[in-house]
């Protein structure tokens, strides 16, 4: 019985001094900014990523879901990590044809009505065009994307990017409508790592 008690003793001792340390090692650090355009309506959906960062990195097994309601696509814009799964819902009383012309990634899922669900898994980090067969005015993006750091804007155009490992990256900015861009960002563990990037034509 004493016996067992001191084991226990020395598990909670070396727990104390072995799991702060870990979370300290695993606490990384932030990137926050905004993205500024010329067109206030432009600074949505911008996805913004870190390009080759080490490692491999699993899919969630959740899967991610593109409704179409109201003739819409939602949302617009969906960043996802390489290997995710997506759900394609339709919510209307009409049928709708998601189909993706993308040459890196084309698909077709056929005319559905309500309550339908069609999944699609995005194998290749690339970024793919949503569209309808039914609705030409229908289109949204999945930007597929090589590791899970990464964010989407708000109608202000803020984002924040957390738990990313220390270290320097490039930072970069994809906008339906914008150029491209990148920017180098040195993040520090607990740090966080302020930015402001300005999308043009
Ligand atoms: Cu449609």
């Amino acid at each position: 019985m004493k016996r067992k008690f001191m084991s226990i003793g020395i598990i909670v001792l070396v727990c104390s001094i072995v799991l702060p340390g870990l979370q300290e090692a695993f606490a990384g650090g932030k990137i926050s900014g905004s993205v500024d355009t010329q067109r206030a309506r432009y600074k949505k959906d911008v996805v913004v990523y870190l390009k080759n960062v080490p490692g491999t990195f699993t899919p969630p097994a959740r899967h991610y879901a593109v409704d179409q309601k109201d003739l819409t696509f939602i949302p617009h814009v969906l960043p996802v990590l390489v290997g995710s799964k997506v759900d394609f819902k339709n919510s209307d009383n009409v049928n709708h044809n998601v189909f993706a012309p993308t040459k890196c990634k084309s698909f077709n899922l056929g005319t559905y009505g309500k309550g339908v669900v069609k999944t699609e898994t995005f194998n290749k980090v690339c970024v793919v065009e949503l569209l309808c067969n039914v609705h030409s005015e229908m289109s949204a993006f999945v930007v597929v994307l090589d590791n899970p750091y990464f964010a989407k804007t708000g109608a202000d155009g803020t984002f924040t990017i957390e738990n990313i490992p220390p270290g320097t990256y490039e930072l970069a900015a994809w906008s339906e409508k914008l150029k491209a861009k990148s920017q180098t960002v040195t993040v520090t563990d607990g740090g966080v790592a302020k930015v402001s990037i300005n999308l043009t034509r």
